[in-house]
């Protein structure tokens, strides 16, 4: 039928998705342009930018706009009958700060694109359908990612995510920034005020897999698990000069042995950890640092080995602190927890089905099932909904990183993929 023919617009798709990377790019960090990739950091004036355009081409396209009090903005093309919630297309216009140009925001101009199809081609769906932006994904400028989806989910306090404060500078609170660019919304975060039937999430793989596979599309089935920390470890400030090693409580000296030490646990236990944040005081070339605060990004398919890692952790990081006359001088909190996630069979089949249908008759030795190693929306969604993502290759799995690229033609089969997988679902 009609509907098993639609295909993407891949030029339009394209320029939607390069007119919006206007909003983030810029000499940032004494860079050049080219190198810095995307700076669209959450709730910042370049994020209000990409926002308010998400806003008017949702409703230019006859949708309803909703935004609730996480700030993340629900667009929904009415169906024939809607006595059902939306299907969605969800991800998220957030980046890294020096992220690529498609992380995120590929899946959500693929949503877009899903709609303009529709219109095109005067569908009416049985029921709703939806794209959805999620707020702060990345916990890059707040830290805490997938906030919004959390709270959506009743997983993450409203006020928790309203009370995070900005890694750098350090001022601004969530609540602030979504009232300053006007996106904090009246409906409330939830999922029982904007209900889900299913939650469908088109993203670049950010690893390798899919390319090493000469894959097309990755059937995303599950998410592993992983947990963020602050670890603070308190030394005392000494003259570099008249302060001799045996007797300084060096907290930089100890943060990097625990560092080091985080990596030997992590290969070990075959997970991954990584410190992306590394704060010390005073900053000064001549006085021993006494106070150290580093991130530690641990990750494992499975929730016993992040939660085995976390002990050790605790346990031979006062060992280390203890050996550097630093005892009861550590403090460990745990900022995030993701467990580890499984998406539903009825929408992995979905995903499925519009993959090989979309990819033809190589549809099957095209396609892969996988699971991510990185965190998504849709595993929050995944909570209160049906949820599976879609993959496509990204070039060498670069993310997080301007060098991040994903070829038109691949950007184009992973909309086509999302498009029929909703259209799929919504005649379930
Ligand atoms: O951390 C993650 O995996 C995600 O990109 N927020
Ligand atoms: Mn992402
Ligand atoms: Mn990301
Ligand atoms: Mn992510």
């Amino acid at each position: 039928d009609a509907l098993k023919s639609l295909k993407v617009n891949r030029k339009r798709l394209m320029e939607d998705l390069h007119h919006t990377c206007q909003w983030g790019t810029g000499k940032r960090w004494g860079k050049a342009e080219s190198e810095t990739g995307m700076t669209r950091l959450a709730l910042s004036d370049f994020d209000k930018q990409a926002r308010d355009w998400f806003v008017k081409t949702t409703e230019g396209l006859g949708c309803k706009v909703t935004i609730d009090k996480m700030g993340s903005i629900f667009a929904v093309r009415p169906g024939l009958k809607n006595d059902r919630p939306p299907t969605f297309a969800g991800s998220h216009l957030d980046t890294q700060p020096t992220g690529g140009r498609y992380d995120g925001i590929l899946g959500v101009h693929a949503g877009i694109e899903m709609l303009k199809v529709l219109n095109d081609n005067w569908i009416e769906t049985e029921y709703p359908v939806g794209v959805v932006n999620w707020t702060n994904e990345e916990g890059a400028r707040f830290p805490m990612s997938m906030s919004s989806s959390g709270v959506w989910a009743g997983s993450i306090p409203l006020s928790t995510a309203h009370n995070l404060r900005e890694v750098h500078p350090g001022t601004a609170t969530m609540a602030e920034e979504l009232s300053r660019i006007g996106y904090l919304g009246s409906v409330p975060a939830s999922h029982e005020a904007t209900p889900m039937a299913a939650h469908f999430e088109l993203h670049i793989e950010q690893g390798p897999l899919l390319e090493m596979a000469n894959k097309k599309v990755g059937v995303v089935t599950g998410v592993q698990a992983y947990k963020w920390l602050t670890i603070n470890v308190k030394g005392r400030d000494t003259h570099t000069g008249t302060t001799d090693l045996k007797s300084r409580a060096d907290a930089l000296l100890v943060a990097s042995k625990m560092i080091l030490h985080s990596h030997r646990l992590a290969t070990a236990n075959n997970a991954l950890v990584s410190t992306g944040i590394l704060n010390l005081k005073p900053g000064s070339t001549n006085t021993v640092p006494g106070d150290v605060s580093f991130s530690l990004d641990i990750r494992a398919p499975a929730d016993e080995t992040v939660a085995r890692l976390l002990g050790l952790v605790e346990q031979d990081f006062s060992k280390i602190a203890a050996g550097e006359n630093l005892s009861g001088f550590v403090n460990i909190t745990e900022d995030f927890d993701s467990p580890a996630t499984t998406f539903h069979a009825s929408c992995i089949d979905a995903v499925t089905r519009a993959a090989h249908r979309v990819l033809g008759p190589e549809g099957k030795s095209l396609t892969m099932e996988m699971t991510s190693g990185a965190g998504h929306d849709s595993v929050y969604a995944s909570k209160r909904c049906p949820t599976s993502m879609i993959f496509v290759p990204c070039r060498e799995g670069m993310s997080h990183n301007p060098e991040e690229f994903c070829k038109e033609e691949d950007c184009a089969i992973g909309a086509e993929v999302l498009l029929h997988a909703v259209l799929r679902f919504d005649r379930m």
